[in-house]
């Protein structure tokens, strides 16, 4: 049987000024793999994702997000 430890964490992002910036740094976090769920928000600067411990890390979703052209608060 397969283990999964889910995690949830909230990641501080600087720069998103509209839908289309979500958009940008939802698909780059949900690409991570090992990552279940994400929810970014506009007004909170900010995304929540849940993830598999066993597959991923909030370093490697953190460098999603930068490589996406978005910066960490
Ligand atoms: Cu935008």
């Amino acid at each position: 049987m397969e283990v999964e430890t889910i995690t949830q964490e909230t990641i501080k992002v600087e720069g998103m000024s509209c839908g289309h910036c979500v958009m940008r740094v939802k698909k780059a976090i949900e690409d991570v793999q090992g990552v279940k769920k994400v929810d970014v928000s506009l007004e909170n600067k900010q995304a929540v994702v849940e993830f598999d411990e066993e597959k991923t890390d909030v370093e490697k979703i953190k460098a999603a997000v930068r490589e996406s052209g978005y910066e960490l608060a």
